[in-house]
């Protein structure tokens, strides 16, 4: 007899890039048809086939019930095994259909066609299509699509698809139809139904070459007011695509949907994009600034996928970063375009650092083109995403804007209707440019974030400086040593005593060491460096505090302001845990910030915010949490009551202002609840009641949730009121509600632990819903102190909530695995007790693939 606690017999079997072959047969037509229903959902399916290699048709099948299958209108006897339905075909050209019956009500996955709020919806990126309709489930097989849908009119009234609407009408029984035809070839993981009681807030645009879309976004009907900021974004994004990439919007229709449950932020399918709710309603009541900020984000991304993903794809899911990379990287050029460039530098900075760096330094590290998967979900991760547009950024910067351009437009005009590979899109690059970029394809290759010592040193006497640059790329599971990358670095000197800038220039590094020779300095010249943040590495200098306090003073380049800053920031707290330094140059500079007039009060909002706990923690050989929370307290603690007065000034210079959307507002309304932060850190005794008052008499979310955010990590009595409060005015509006859990799960308070286990049994709690579980889990796991509790409690406590959730939906519980696997990072007793809460979720029996990849990965 089996034991039913050993671990699985084979662990799954993984999928590597090396072995990617032609699919063996082109399936250039597709025609379904659906009879809807929650419970039951007959799909038939027919197909047309060509022949392109020796193999037998293989088609994915996934948690569907075959019902019949049929070659040329024979029926075959074809049953699945593996997952998969091979049927053998004689002849060159061939029509196969299939008839499945599954049931969107029963799929907690949210993956394929599953039920949402009265809704269904499909999801089918990576591979949910075979949870719908068996089918070659891989992106380089691409057909045209045709589909015609059957529902229940009084639930269904509204039913959609890709492309465009080509018919519709009644049926008998209280039903109807429609059919939906996209003349765009496209891969399978781009297909997309819904049906529901939708209601749309409808516009047009216009492209440049005069063709009129109709654009829609549909969602539940008290929903509609806040769906304009969603809407304005999307024309914009319209606009700019056009501008900026020279990409014309190619349908009739171009509608989204908001859906509830959503295991992501939004999925661009063709012409029917559906978003996770949260990232298309926005009114002042209920989203932030930095709400607002991510739905107009998530929807350009979403609709320039249409070029960057959809009329070109990926070949395989090792060449994500294809279309992810490039995608991201076109969504921060969009909004760096619409509101201040330097802040949105800083803020994709700040993202890169709190995700993507700890998993290029983790278990979890894999190059931006990784080479094996054993669950491609996995793989949509910060590198893929965030690295992955550094890298196009980066060649961006090496080619310069117009070559860039040039590659772009050759990139899509080459490979238009194609499924292709990142190396295709660096080709491109090259032959636009006429620049190598052999050497730049480490950077797809290797992982590991790539560590950059400056060592600069000034002759006074013949006025010479010279600096030394050496690279190391660290090592990472599977790739023990690496090769020197290309590091385009920006670099300026400045004078010391004029202030005055002697070099502005670009330099690649090439080699492991490079040394620089700068003539000319008669006054001892400062380095600024890697400025914009040129490249996704780690800086590591001989600057002093004068010297990064000078440039946090006088860079003219804001990001290399801000860093200089963050460093002082950072150096400062690690010898304050190592027991030194003191915080006097910290305080003098975040002093000269707050007086600095002719800084915009969005950047001084950001450059005086100190760096993250986690972020410390990242800095440090070995993390001591509790160190790490007191040495930036107590740094904050000075800040505020050092600095009280121009803390009281700036929050009441922002105070009066009535809600409005300008980024000078956001800018006012960032500034105000900083500051009111550092007010509560100097432990004023009004402070709660300011906060309670801003929390009560704000007429919009930012200055609700930044108070509340601030109530949280006290023990005044105006804590819980103001939790109460918020509860009771949102407790109906989910996404609201969410902030409520999350504001919770970061409190800087000794109990968090408490009440985030108290708030797991609480009845809003439900692992179903993907944004409430990672509004809890998600966030208390990013709360370094809290979670990292030397009992272990919320190592266990994040072990079954993972353990739980991946009954449910595998894809969404493996997403919060990787904080348990930065054990090495953690001295005893935390890394032992990490180790086995992973050890207990790898040896559970039925773990899903999912979670078994990333915690069987995490333990090595
Ligand atoms: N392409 C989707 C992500 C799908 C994730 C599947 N696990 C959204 C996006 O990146 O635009
Ligand atoms: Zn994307």
């Amino acid at each position: 007899m089996l034991d039913a606690r050993s671990a699985p017999a084979a662990p799954p079997a993984a999928t590597r890039r090396e072995d990617y072959r032609p699919p063996a047969w082109a399936v250039p037509e597709i025609a379904l048809e659906f009879e809807l229903g929650a419970e039951r959902t007959i799909v038939r399916s027919r197909l047309t086939v060509e022949r392109n290699g020796d193999a037998p048709l293989t088609l994915n099948t996934e948690a569907g019930k075959i019902l019949s299958v049929k070659v040329d209108g024979a029926p075959v006897d074809a049953q699945p095994a593996d997952d998969k339905l091979v049927i053998p075909l004689t002849g060159a050209a061939h029509v196969v259909e299939t008839e499945t019956e599954i049931s969107p009500a029963a799929n907690t996955q949210l993956m394929g066609l599953y039920a949402s709020g009265g809704l269904l919806c499909t999801q089918c990126e990576a591979e949910g299509f075979r949870r719908i309709t068996p089918f070659p489930d891989r992106p380089d097989v691409l057909s045209r699509y045709r589909v015609r849908m059957i529902a229940d009119k009084a639930t269904y009234p509204i039913l959609l698809s890709n492309g465009d609407p080509v018919g519709s009408g009644d049926l008998d029984g209280g039903r109807h139809w429609a059919e939906w035809h996209d003349p765009f070839p496209k891969p399978c993981y781009l297909f997309a139904l819904v049906a529901g009681d939708l209601k749309a807030r409808k516009d047009q645009f216009v492209t440049r070459s005069g063709r009129a879309v109709d654009l829609g976004i549909w969602v539940r009907e008290e929903d509609l007011p806040r769906t304009e900021h969603a809407m304005n974004a999307l024309k914009q994004s319209m606009k700019w695509d056009e501008d900026t990439y020279g990409r014309e919007y190619d349908l009739d229709v171009f509608n989204i949907v908001a859906v509830a449950d959503f295991n992501f932020g939004a999925m661009e399918n063709k012409g029917l994009n559906i978003f996770n709710s949260r990232y298309v309603l926005a009114d002042p009541d209920i989203a932030t600034d930095a709400d607002y900020d991510a739905v107009a984000g998530v929807v350009a991304h979403e609709y320039f996928h249409n070029w960057s993903g959809n009329r070109v794809t990926c070949r395989d899911w090792f060449q994500l970063s294809l279309k992810e990379g490039f995608t991201v990287f076109r969504d921060q050029q969009f909004s760096a375009d619409m509101g201040s460039a330097a802040v949105k530098r800083i803020e994709d900075v700040r993202a890169l650092r709190a995700a993507q760096f700890p998993e290029d330094g983790g278990p979890l590290a894999h190059p931006v083109r990784p080479d094996s998967y054993i669950e491609i979900s996995n793989f949509y991760t910060a590198t893929v995403y965030n690295k992955g547009a550094e890298l196009i950024r980066m060649m961006r910067t090496i080619l310069g804007p117009e070559q860039f351009r040039a590659g772009s437009d050759l990139y899509f005009d080459r490979h238009d209707g194609e499924a292709v590979t990142c190396e295709d899109f660096v080709r491109a690059m090259e032959e636009a440019s006429g620049v190598d970029l052999s050497r730049f394809r480490l950077w797809y290759g290797q992982a590991g974030t790539p560590r950059v010592r400056a060592e600069l040193t000034h002759e006074p006497g013949d006025g010479r400086a010279h600096l030394v640059l050496e690279q190391e790329v660290p090592a990472t599971p599977g790739q023990p040593t690496k090769k020197p990358m290309p590091i385009p670095i920006g670099l300026a000197l400045f004078g010391e005593r004029s202030g005055e800038k002697h070099e502005d220039r670009l330099v690649m590094l090439e080699e492991a060491r490079t040394e620089l020779v700068f003539d000319g300095l008669g006054e001892r010249p400062i380095l600024s460096i890697n400025r914009g943040f040129s490249a996704p590495i780690i800086v590591e200098s001989n600057r002093s505090a004068a010297d990064l306090a000078f440039l946090s003073a006088r860079d003219d380049d804001p990001f290399a302001r801000y860093e200089a800053m963050q460093q002082l920031m950072l150096d400062t707290l690690i010898a304050s845990i190592n027991g030194g330094g003191d915080h006097l140059a910290v305080v003098e500079a975040v002093e000269q910030t707050l007086r600095d007039p002719a800084l915009d009060p969005a950047f001084v909002g950001e450059a005086v915010l100190l760096p993250s706990e986690a972020f410390i923690g990242d800095n440090l050989p070995v993390v001591d949490p509790e160190a790490v929370h007191a040495a930036r307290e107590s740094l904050r603690r000075a800040l505020g009551e050092q600095l009280e007065d121009l803390w009281r000034s700036a929050y009441g210079s922002s105070t009066a202002n009535r809600y409005e959307l300008s980024p000078a507002a956001k800018g006012r309304r960032r500034l105000r609840t900083v500051s009111l932060g550092y007010i509560a850190a100097a432990s004023a005794d009004d402070a709660p009641r300011m906060a309670l008052q801003q929390f009560d008499e704000a007429d919009n979310m930012t200055d609700r949730q930044g108070a509340l955010g601030i109530l949280v990590n006290s023990h005044a009595p105006e804590r819980e009121t103001a939790l109460d409060a918020f509860y009771e005015r949102y407790r109906d509006n989910a996404l609201v509600l969410d902030k409520w859990f999350t504001a919770q799960a970061l409190a800087t308070r000794d109990d968090t632990v408490d009440s985030v286990e108290q708030l797991a049994r609480h009845p809003d709690f439900t692992l179903t819903n993907p944004n409430r579980l990672r509004s809890l889990v998600g966030a208390f796991a990013a709360n370094q102190r809290a979670f990292h509790h030397e009992s272990g409690r919320g190592y266990r406590f994040l072990g079954e909530m993972i353990a739980a959730a991946d009954k449910l939906n595998p894809q969404t519980a493996a997403k919060l695995v990787p904080p348990l696997g930065r054990w090495r990072r953690f001295g005893e007793p935390r890394a032992a007790l990490m180790r086995a809460e992973l050890q207990r979720i790898v040896d559970q029996p039925g773990t899903s693939k999912d979670v078994f990849e990333q915690a069987s990965k995490s333990l090595v």
